[in-house]
């Protein structure tokens, strides 16, 4: 399935792995990557030296072009920014807010540009930039999202953009790859479906919290923080939702409860103070693979659905 994605990017498939704060890190972006899509490290907030070593551990694991995400709201977005350029990386993806002032070196880099946008609006401020395509992510996916679905965001990025669009949001098969391209999109990212791969490192309990959830096992929690984020439904999620919808935590409590709780549910699997971000998309998920077999099969059902 050639596009104007795997043309950009090198890659076999139009397939992108979410840039997923925390869990993101070489090994699984390594495994897309050698699997025919593009792997990425998640920037998150971590220690420029320690993303130093993944990127080059990444590099000692595969040939093929991988990735590098920074979350915008990261006190360290500037210095990975640059560290991107310093590694020579093949591709930035961005989330949480707006990379423009980056987008110049980076492609003066010759690093591929693709920004996560949850609205037309800054999808064409993107294009305007100079970004190479963007991800059009519905709210959907795990972690911070904006507001509108993937099924009306992605047609009306499509129409509005000349560059290439990446659909993100609820795609974990090739019913998913199938229905994005059918929107107009030319690539997809998928997130969730890769949580419950072999070669992901985050916790046990985290890969089963995935492949035991159900259709109704998501929620949002912190919109009012100005973040809102999309949470398997835990006790600790469940309180946090409850806190928001009746007062009873406050913005700035909820800021201090879920403090470190990314890296308190990936590392730890703690079910009591760890937030497990995860996409609307995880009751369709029932087993662990490895991300070959995973790729492999999305595309396979994707290209027969097309095809049909
Ligand atoms: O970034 C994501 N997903 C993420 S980042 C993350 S780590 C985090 N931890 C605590 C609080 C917030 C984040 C977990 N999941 N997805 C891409 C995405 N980008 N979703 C929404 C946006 C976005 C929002 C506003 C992009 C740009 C934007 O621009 C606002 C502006 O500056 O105009």
């Amino acid at each position: 399935m050639k596009t104007r994605i795997t043309e950009l990017l090198g890659c076999q498939y139009p397939i992108i792995q979410g840039g997923m704060a925390w869990v993101a890190e070489h090994t699984l972006a390594a495994a897309v990557s050698n699997a025919g899509g593009i792997g990425l490290i998640a920037g998150g907030s971590a220690p420029i030296d320690y993303l130093r070593e993944q990127i080059r551990l990444c590099k000692e694991k595969t040939d093929k072009p991988f990735g590098v995400n920074i979350m915008l709201m990261s006190p360290n977005a500037e210095d990975l920014a640059q560290l991107c350029i310093d590694e020579k990386v093949a591709v930035v993806t961005t989330g949480a807010g707006n990379p423009g002032k980056f987008i110049p070196a980076w492609k003066e880099a010759g690093i591929k540009v693709i920004p996560v946008i949850p609205s037309v609006a800054l999808a064409k401020r993107m294009e305007r930039a100079g970004a190479d395509a963007v991800v059009a992510e519905g709210t959907e996916s795990g972690g911070h999202i904006g507001e509108n679905t993937t099924m009306c965001l992605v047609p009306q990025v499509v129409d509005a953009l000349e560059i290439p669009v990446i659909a993100a949001g609820g795609i974990a098969d090739g019913r998913g790859v199938a229905a994005s391209f059918m929107l107009g999109a030319e690539g997809v990212q998928i997130g969730t479906r890769f949580l419950a791969s072999e070669e992901c490192q985050i916790h046990p309990t985290f890969k089963e919290l995935v492949v035991k959830a159900k259709d109704t096992d998501s929620v949002v929690t912190g919109r009012y923080t100005g973040h809102p984020c999309r949470n398997i439904k835990t006790k600790f999620a469940k309180m946090l939702a409850n806190g928001e919808k009746d007062g009873s935590l406050t913005p700035e409590q909820f800021e201090e409860v879920t403090l470190g709780s990314l890296r308190k549910a990936v590392q730890d699997g703690n079910l009591e103070e760890g937030s497990f971000l995860c996409g609307a998309i995880a009751g369709m998920i029932n087993d662990i693979k490895p991300c070959e077999a995973i790729v492999k099969e999305i595309m396979e059902q994707a290209e027969r659905l097309i095809k049909n």
